[in-house]
């Protein structure tokens, strides 16, 4: 039986920790390349995207993706790894709430994966299906650079915030039963670092020839991809100029995708809700 929460119990941050620390253990498994940090990182990420600045709707506050059709949404194909491998924390530490477990593992997964360290603070709430958002709120690869900045300027990001982001794809990879697409960005895709901005200088990108939908690959090995969308940083003049900084200097792509994740995992989240008026660091597990 899972245990219950008591009556008036109010979290600390050590509490938080405990759930990071075990968010921690958890990740290292027989699956993908080694670790369950980029597709929880992803799950972090696809639930805070889908804010609109406008209406002030979606966002990391209710975890709508726990609700169908948000969690069939053609962009969250293959999350449901991420949700279920949680369900173990979930049901370790029933008090904490799906926002804040889901974005608490995508910080943890960073951290662990050598990345900066990402303020986070809890405050979160459970929602219902009715709060899920419509389906299109998230990037499409297939598309160029208007699509990119109307689907991040929406969330209320700039430039320069579109290419931090990104580089996020040193980590992971994609498989063809979910995006359709194939094969990780980068030769380390359990380590953060800034090799995707590197290697999208340093290789020469040829398009893919196969049945599957639009990809590059890297002429040398072959083995390592882009999406249509991640090559458009290195040939729109704006990204390009962003993208070439993270690339020459990891210290200030580290700086910038700290802060723009720390506000993107708090996106749709009303201001009072929050349990501290800053963020909190994190300890990583061997801190
Ligand atoms: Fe991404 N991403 N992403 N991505 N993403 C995929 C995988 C991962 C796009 C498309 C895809 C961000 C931005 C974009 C991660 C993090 C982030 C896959 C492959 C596709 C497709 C899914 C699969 O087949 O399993 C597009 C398009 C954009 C964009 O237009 C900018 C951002 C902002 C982040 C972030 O975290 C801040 C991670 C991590 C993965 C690897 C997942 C895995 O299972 O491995």
């Amino acid at each position: 039986q899972a245990a219950k929460v008591k009556a008036n119990f109010v979290p600390s941050k050590d509490d938080y920790q405990k759930v990071y620390n075990r968010v921690a253990d958890l990740l290292d498994a027989e699956y993908d390349d080694g670790s369950y940090g980029p597709v929880l990182v992803r799950l972090a990420w696809h639930a805070s995207g889908t804010y609109d600045k406008d209406t002030k709707t979606g966002g990391s506050n209710y975890a709508t993706m726990r609700f169908e059709p948000e969690a069939l949404h053609g962009a969250n194909a293959g999350l449901h790894v991420a949700r279920e491998h949680l369900e173990k924390v979930k049901a370790e530490y029933p008090w904490i709430s799906y926002g804040d477990l889901w974005t608490l593992a995508g910080v943890c997964a960073i951290q662990e994966m050598a990345g900066p360290k990402i303020p986070w603070r809890p405050g979160r709430i459970d929602g219902f299906a009715a709060d899920a958002t419509p389906d299109g709120r998230l990037p499409d690869a297939t598309q160029g650079a208007d699509h990119l900045r109307n689907i991040f300027y929406r969330m209320g990001f700039n430039d320069q915030e579109i290419v931090a982001l990104s580089g996020a794809h040193a980590l992971g990879r994609c498989h063809p039963d979910r995006s359709g697409f194939e094969g990780p960005w980068t030769f380390a895709p359990i380590t953060l670092t800034n090799d995707y901005f590197k290697l999208l200088f340093d290789e020469k990108w040829v398009w893919r020839k196969w049945n599957g939908p639009k990809q590059l690959q890297d002429k040398k090995t072959g083995s390592l991809m882009m999406l249509p969308t991640d090559y458009v940083l290195v040939q729109d003049k704006s990204f390009k100029k962003y993208a070439k900084a993270y690339a020459d200097d990891q210290d200030l792509f580290f700086k910038d995708f700290s802060n723009v994740v720390s506000r993107l995992f708090e996106l749709g989240v009303p201001t009072q809700q929050f349990v501290a008026s800053e963020p909190w660091i994190m300890k990583n597990s061997d801190e």
